[in-house]
């Protein structure tokens, strides 16, 4: 659940996947792409040898024509099995979580262990699985050993989730990946925040608007 008061609205998202997938590359690109007077600086923490130890945060928002002041807060958490606590810490209080896999074939069970790690951070944590908003993004499409985008979709059609296909140290797929998690924040979060009926944020204006248009 967003933190919520009569001014301001707060949402927690975790960039969440295996060491290496590109997630600190996701945030980079945001920053970049986010209009700069909406977004505040990156803060990327002890960060050595191109791996993240502790997370990176980017805060962004923008303000509803109610007046509610909108924010969020995009985090990542640590690759390294290493930083467990560190990790369910991050994940902790989470409203939505985009999971970033490696696209490279040679790491499908690295993507499936992490992933089931994250359901089991996720009941450790106490937060539903089953209700959490989630993307799920296949980074790394570029490369010549990823898995085609035709395969993928074919073995994830059960799953519920929408699939981005990213490069996102190129940029491509980052914003669309955003803009879903958007979308499903929206659809989990409406009621309980009096979107649309209080701030008249129905869900392309919300999108649109936390991308820095409008
Ligand atoms: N070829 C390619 N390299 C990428 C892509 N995304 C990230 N990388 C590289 O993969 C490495 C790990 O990325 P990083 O964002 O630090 O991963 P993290 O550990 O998940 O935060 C870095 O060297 C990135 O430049 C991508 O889409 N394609
Ligand atoms: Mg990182």
């Amino acid at each position: 659940m967003p933190e919520i008061d009569a001014r301001r609205l707060t949402f927690k998202i975790v960039y969440y996947g295996p060491e290496q997938g590109g997630k600190t590359s996701n945030l980079l690109r945001l920053r970049e792409l986010l209009p700069p007077e909406r977004a505040g600086e990156m803060m990327a923490l002890d960060t050595r040898g191109g791996s993240t130890l502790l997370f990176d945060l980017l805060p962004f928002g923008f303000r509803s024509e109610s007046g509610l002041l909108v924010k969020f807060r995009l985090f990542s958490v640590p690759g390294k099995t290493a930083y467990d606590a560190t990790r369910k810490a991050v994940l902790a209080r989470a409203d939505g979580v985009v999971f970033v896999a490696d696209a490279d074939r040679s790491l499908e069970a690295i993507n499936r262990e992490s992933f089931r790690r994250l359901a089991d951070d996720c009941a450790e944590v106490g937060l539903a699985f089953k209700y959490l908003p989630l993307v799920v993004q296949f980074n790394k499409c570029d490369l010549p050993n990823a898995v085609p985008e035709a395969e993928t979709r074919a073995r994830w059609s059960a799953a519920p989730w929408p699939l981005v296909f990213a490069a996102a140290n190129g940029g491509r797929g980052v914003t669309q990946t955003l803009e879903a998690l958007l979308r499903s924040l929206h659809r989990r979060f409406d009621g309980e925040c009096a979107l649309r009926a209080r701030h008249a944020l129905d869900e392309d204006t919300f999108v649109v608007r936390a991308m820095g248009g409008g």
